[in-house]
């Protein structure tokens, strides 16, 4: 079999998504996601300009070969941009393997390790009441482990609640909108919240919750610290991720398990944290972390370790990465957890998928290959449009993290 042809997709159902889509010479194609929240556009030239042309011809099997072709072959190694272009293409390779030999790929990773993945949802709440209301929604519809974040006074507008009612979403159409940002009430808050869920609620649900690469490290160890009595499943990205010796500070002051990655796309963003055991789980994925054929040797790494697997799974990773980390979630032995985010009925319309829900745990489905389909019609009736995630501001306007 060869690679015939490929073609990189770009759709708007509700957000923004970059699809590639591999095909062959014997009919068969697979679809790789390329989404790089806010930076769709260069992946998309990355993948047409750049990786598209050296694949015709290729063996799709080769997926070993072609990922060290372009990643080391390209000179220029690693960053978001290169990597999510690198697992567009692998992720599509692996599909058109399993759809070759007729098997879900799962089967390819190692066969069934579990019978369901376990996921997260997300509650969040103008304040402390309306997000105990919205993870008892979350519980009702099934879910056992819940991230919650809350408004709170001290902050117009803050990561992960809506400004408006409805559903939140990462990124904003437009140019980026402005947050505004103050440390001390957000940690005079979040003990408060995680006293009054777990009080709500008992000792029975999952609870995590994101800091958003906001904190120093002395203040995350502080806030882990005061988490403590609430036994939370994790506390994600306290400090920003590339500040790896950070989460030392912090591992020397809490037993909060701690959760990072979403931002990282190559095992040597983790490498430190993971054998020095200064977090618990890593959050790389596929479509930012190049890829199934990298992310299985960074799991298998992080197995020497205790960690484990809690992959990034917001909408901006599209139906084709969830496709792809639910059969990855079932394979691997050190596998944590999975958020889930659900796709609105646009991209899900867009991208029908096998993958399934069901009291708290997902199934990838046993169709060959990921189980996903793109409807290119469909697809093309949602044009780009420019869209931005947030920056944020201290009070007097300094330029923060968000
Ligand atoms: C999460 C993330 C997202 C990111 C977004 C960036 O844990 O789900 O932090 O909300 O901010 O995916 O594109
Ligand atoms: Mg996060």
């Amino acid at each position: 079999m060869k690679i015939r042809n490929a073609f990189v997709n770009i759709t708007s159902p509700g957000r923004n998504f970059v699809t590639l889509k591999i095909e062959t010479d014997e009919g068969i194609y697979g679809l790789g996601d390329g989404t790089l929240n806010g930076r769709e556009l260069a992946v998309a030239s990355y993948l047409s300009d750049h990786l598209i042309p050296c694949l015709i011809g290729r063996d799709p099997f080769q997926t070993e070969d072609i990922w060290q072709y372009l990643y080391r072959g390209a000179y220029w190694r690693r960053g978001p941009v290169t990597m999510a272009s690198i697992a567009a293409v692998d992720v599509a390779l692996w599909d058109i393997k399993g759809k070759a030999l007729n098997t879900p790929v799962y089967n390819l990773l190692g066969g069934r390790s579990r019978q369901g993945v376990m996921v997260y949802a997300h509650a969040n709440g103008k304040d402390i009441t309306h997000a105990i209301e919205d993870v008892e929604r979350h519980r009702q519809l099934g879910y056992r482990a819940i991230r919650v974040q809350s408004g709170f006074s001290g902050n117009k507008s803050t990561y992960g609640v809506p400004k408006a009612t409805g559903r939140y979403e990462p990124a904003e159409r437009g140019l980026p909108s402005e947050y505004d940002w103050a440390t001390e009430p957000y940690l005079r808050h979040v003990p408060k919240l995680f006293e009054r869920v777990r009080d709500h609620f008992g000792e029975d649900l999952h609870l995590l919750h994101d800091c958003h690469h906001r904190l120093t490290p002395i203040e995350a160890a502080g806030l882990g610290k005061e988490l403590e009595p609430y036994h939370l499943f994790w506390i994600e990205d306290p400090v920003p991720a590339e500040f790896e010796e950070g989460y030392r500070i912090i591992r020397e002051h809490t037993t909060t398990p701690i959760a990072t990655g979403e931002v990282f796309n190559s095992i040597w963003d983790a490498h430190d944290l993971i054998r020095n055991q200064w977090i618990d789980y890593i959050r790389m994925t596929i479509v930012h972390g190049g890829g199934i054929t990298h992310l299985k040797k960074v799991a298998d790494f992080a197995a020497l370790y205790h960690v484990r697997t809690g992959f990034h799974g917001a909408t901006d990773l599209s139906p084709v990465t969830m496709a792809a980390a639910l059969h990855f979630n079932t394979a691997i032995n050190n596998f944590g957890i999975q958020e889930h985010m659900p796709h609105s009925e646009e991209t899900d319309a867009v991208f029908s998928h096998n993958y399934t829900f069901k009291d708290g745990y997902m199934f990838p489905g046993d169709a060959p290959g990921l189980g996903v389909d793109l409807d290119e019609n469909l697809a093309a009736q949602y044009p780009y449009q420019r869209a931005y995630l947030p920056i944020n501001r201290k009070l007097d306007g300094t330029l923060a993290d968000w």
